[in-house]
């Protein structure tokens, strides 16, 4: 144990000498210095990046198969898929349209929007932390 051994008056690393014997730390060489710190950082645990759901909400006035199209071209859905999630927002006010990374799921809002505003329809999306 590192802690252990420094307890003793002994540096982690010595240039072998006197003190160098049997179950003393390796002598200290620069050139190995950059590998240590890579093995240390390759250990630390990668994290997940957080998930993002993009929500679409019901309005009165986009029709159904827009919806529809939007859930199958922008969140890759396929036709019977997209059309449950749309009964379920039309049902019920509001459904995920898919999760993501924060960036990804920033751009198929804006796309979302983007596409309804050239429609003229007002459909609504926003995004929200798993
Ligand atoms: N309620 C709309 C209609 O009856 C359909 C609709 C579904 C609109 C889902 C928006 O996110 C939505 N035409």
């Amino acid at each position: 144990m590192m802690g252990a051994m420094n307890d003793s008056m002994e540096p982690y690393f010595c240039i072998a000498g006197p003190t160098g014997g049997e179950g003393a730390p390796p002598p200290f060489d620069p050139s190995k210095e950059r590998d240590r710190e890579l093995a240390t950082k390759s250990r630390a645990k990668p994290k997940r990046p957080p998930r993002f759901k993009v929500l679409l909400y019901n309005d009165d006035y986009t029709p159904m198969e827009f919806v529809v199209q939007i859930l199958e071209q922008v969140f890759s859905k396929s036709p019977s898929a997209a059309t449950q999630i749309m009964l379920q927002i039309h049902r019920g006010g509001m459904g995920v349209a898919g999760v993501y990374v924060l960036e990804v799921a920033e751009t198929k809002a804006a796309m979302v929007t983007r596409m309804a505003e050239d429609r003229g329809y007002p459909l609504r999306s926003g995004v929200e932390k798993e």
